[in-house]
């Protein structure tokens, strides 16, 4: 009603876009590094949130839904569902938009990289995607052109006024004249259709943007040539140059009896380890079931895939959900940030379901496996697959619209060599439909599990080996796209023994009646002995024990951890040093790296693990020298809030686990913590430190007012500051000058170790102390200075 009446009164239509925003939990992010497959909210309850403020915001009238400063995929992806079923229900079709928060081109939470950002939300049809708030639009403009490049719907952009900045005026850098010089050069650029303001802009700031964009062309849309495109927290797409992609099987408790033990088990941390291998060795999707019957396969893929998650190598790679259960591939689908694969559905049981699960899988955003099964079976022969995959083909395209370059075939591949006459051609067959799929069916693609081809020579690798890579010679010839394979398990083709390939051809190709028979003579030679070793780069142990430390932090490897903190303890000789020593210069480094934008949040979470790792194996020995000294040296107790008036903890929690990792012990007071209740918990928990946490600007007035009241009320702990819109200068400027006993600015969550740890170390509190107060002298005179400077 508000923008129509606008609308009379300026002769310009307005239109109203019902914000919709990012929560304050993130769905993909690990909290707890005890319990990394805990998360504090689920898809479900996410959507159910977002359902309700969808309707509230259709009944007020809004003209698009606004899905904005997304930090996590998968929260946008609940909304979006949400939109979808709320809009389908009700018979409302309204544009929806999509607007993420990033920072050096990542996610801000889960660290998503843009393209696979934009991969993840792009089957919702948006009638935009674009970024806002993060880090102004200085920051922001290369990530902006690169989305244009891309993108083939509308561009918006609506940066905060630079960076928030509590000492400037309006308390962000920017003013109107500055954001106006950048809409316009992203506008000129070509790389926008619509621009705004986010935090720290006024009516002043919108007026100018508006006015410098007033009379430039909007960016044209490009047309794109269709191309599958996948991404977990890195993008993959599979254009016509690219190679054969892998699908790492061994993730199947139905396909590695080893990584189903370890799920039986609840081992879960080793199954990580298995996908990590998958990886490692070239795998470029991880293929995931656990289609078992003892085994609850809703509530593992979660627990799973959550996991996964936490592991920086895998959460790289796009995820394929694996069921012949459709539940448990839909609860797959709402732990995934990217865009995954669906594996897999079919025509088994008739079209309304097949139809009905196509349209669930492009609700959430997957590429589809349709295995070339119908309600009378599994097609065996090529006429039989090429028929079934040309009906499923004509109905997901022409009935549900279901993108052609996101469908994927698995035209059934079988063993041969089983003795079975009848089997002999299974190969041969499969690739030729192969070689008719790719030729009839545009834009559609060939998948198969390749291991299936060689089950009758279990036990003997290096015959399968040899028929893996001799079919998938053939195969991919004839246009197979990816394939579900043993990664570290594949001979050269080349490097197959030339009598070994030819019995293994004559069997493939079907070329000789006794073509089993022979090879199954030839391959007795060969039973037992071993394959090829996984190759993992392992050229890291032979360095030092330091650097090995530092490796492992910094890769977050876990598996050798023991045996190198044993040896540095041997080296340093006593526990403490340990930690103080190598561990602390290892956590030095992730903090650098982090800060320049190398590394990023799960990685640190990652690291963090192992240095608890570490830290439990010393923590016994720490004990006994505590147990033999007068004065214990006790590892101290840390209060931590996020003061009043702010809701903003993920930072907070982050450094929460990693001090608890680190043996400190942790008191959370949660968030919108009044200054009160701060100070007496303090006390009553004889706190070492005390933590406070903000996002916002006015949590910088709050501090003060914190750090004004524990210098009245006697403390002399010293206080931490961290949080987003906090800064070395503000704390030097507004915050120490209150508090004398001394006010220490952590830059981000690695940093809290070490700064704590000189805190709470005997030796080297009051050299840190007086540094740091040196530091904020230094930093009080820049910026008198800075304020001469201005004058003159
Ligand atoms: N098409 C589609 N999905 C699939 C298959 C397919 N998913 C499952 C399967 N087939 C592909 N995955 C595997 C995984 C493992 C093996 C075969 C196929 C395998 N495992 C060894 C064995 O059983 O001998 C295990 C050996 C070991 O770990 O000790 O061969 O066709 N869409």
């Amino acid at each position: 009603k508000w923008a129509d009446r606008i609308g009379e009164e300026t002769g310009r239509r307005r239109y109203v876009a019902g914000a919709i925003g990012p929560m304050t939990v993130s769905l993909t992010f690990m909290v707890d590094s005890n319990d990394p497959g805990f998360r504090p909210m689920l898809f479900d309850q996410a959507k159910a949130a977002y359902r309700r403020q969808v309707e509230a915001l259709i009944a007020g009238g809004v003209d698009t839904l606004l899905i904005e400063t997304i930090f996590d995929s998968l929260n946008a992806k609940a909304a979006l569902v949400a939109a979808r079923e709320v809009m389908d229900r009700d018979g409302v079709d309204l544009p929806l938009m999509v607007s993420a928060a990033m920072v050096n081109g990542r996610t801000l939470v889960s660290a998503q990289e843009l393209n696979a950002y934009f991969t993840a939300v792009r089957h919702a049809k948006p009638l935009s995607v674009g970024m806002n708030c993060s880090a102004g639009p200085s920051e922001m403009r290369p990530y902006i052109e690169e989305l244009a490049a891309k993108a083939d719907c509308f561009i918006s952009c609506y940066p905060n006024a630079g960076l928030p900045n509590p000492l400037a005026p309006t308390g962000f850098d920017l003013l109107p004249p500055d954001m106006a010089r950048f809409a316009a050069d992203f506008a000129q650029s070509g790389f926008v259709n619509i621009m705004g303001g986010c935090c720290g802009n006024t009516p002043e700031h919108i007026a100018a943007i508006a006015k410098a964009v007033e009379r430039i062309e909007p960016r044209r849309i490009p047309t794109l040539e269709p191309v599958m495109q996948l991404s977990g927290s890195m993008p993959y797409a599979l254009t016509r140059e690219s190679n054969f992609l892998m699908i790492g099987e061994r993730t199947n408790v139905a396909g590695s009896p080893a990584f189903a033990k370890l799920i039986k088990q609840n081992k879960l941390e080793d199954a990580v380890a298995i996908a990590r291998q998958q990886v490692e060795n070239g795998a470029n999707v991880i293929d995931v079931c656990m289609d078992e019957g003892l085994i609850d396969g809703v509530a593992m893929m979660g627990q799973f895939l959550n996991l996964l998650q936490t592991e920086p190598e895998v959460t790289r790679v796009p995820i394929m959900v694996d069921s012949s259960n459709f539940v448990v591939i839909e609860a797959g689908l709402k732990c995934l940030q990217g865009k995954g694969i669906v594996n897999s559905i079919s025509l088994k049981e008739g079209e309304e379901e097949f139809k009905a699960r196509a349209r669930t899988v492009l609700k959430y955003g997957a590429a589809v496996v349709v295995m070339a099964f119908d309600e009378r079976g599994q097609a065996a022969t090529y006429e039989e697959k090429i028929r079934i995959c040309e009906r499923a083909y004509r109905i997901l395209v022409d009935e549900v619209g279901f993108p052609p370059e996101d469908i994927i075939f698995d035209p059934n591949i079988l063993t041969v060599a089983t003795g079975m006459e009848e089997h002999n051609n299974y190969a041969v067959d499969f690739i030729e439909a192969t070689r008719w799929i790719k030729q009839n069916l545009p834009g559609a693609k060939v998948s198969g599990g390749v291991s299936n081809i060689s089950f009758s020579f279990r036990g003997n690798n290096v015959v399968r080996e040899a028929m893996h890579s001799a079919f998938l010679f053939h195969a991919i010839r004839a246009g197979m796209d990816m394939g579900i394979v043993n990664a570290g398990m594949l001979e050269v083709y080349d490097e197959i023994p030339p009598d070994l390939l030819q019995k293994v051809e004559d069997v493939l190709l079907n070329r000789n009646l006794g073509a089993t028979d022979a090879l199954i003579e030839y391959a007795e030679r060969f039973k037992g002995q071993e394959s090829r070793k996984l190759e993992v780069d392992l050229a890291w142990r032979d360095a030092p024990v330091e650097k090995r430390l530092e490796h492992a932090l910094l890769k977050g490897i876990t598996d050798y951890i023991d045996i190198d903190t044993e040896e540095a303890l041997k080296k340093y000789g006593r526990p403490l040093k340990v930690i103080e020593g190598p561990l602390m210069d290892g956590m030095s480094i992730v903090g650098d790296l982090f800060g320049e934008g190398k590394m990023f949040l799960p990685q640190v979470v990652k690291s963090a693990r192992v240095m608890k790792k570490s830290v439990a194996w010393l923590t016994p020995l720490m004990e006994e020298e505590k147990a033999s000294q007068p004065t214990p040296e006790s590892a101290g107790v840390v209060i931590m809030a996020t003061v009043k008036g702010d809701v903003h903890d993920i930072g907070k929690n982050i450094v929460g686990v990693v001090l608890a990792c680190n043996g400190f012990e942790v008191i959370d007071l949660g968030v919108m913590v009044h200054c009160d209740t701060i100070l007496a918990k303090a006390r009553e928990a004889k706190a070492d430190i005390i933590g406070l946490s903000g996002l916002i600007t006015p949590s910088l007035d709050e501090m003060v007012h914190v750090a004004k009241e524990m210098s009245k009320a006697g403390f002399t702990v010293p206080l931490l500051i961290g949080g987003a819109t906090t800064s070395p200068a503000h704390t030097a400027i507004k915050i120490a000058p209150h508090y004398e006993p001394g006010v220490i600015h952590v830059l981000d969550a690695s940093r809290s170790v070490p700064v704590v740890s000189a805190l709470l170390s005997e030796d080297r509190k009051s050299d840190f102390v007086r540094q740091n107060a040196e530091r904020h002298v230094r930093l009080r005179e820049e910026f008198a200075s800075r304020d001469e400077a201005k004058k003159l």
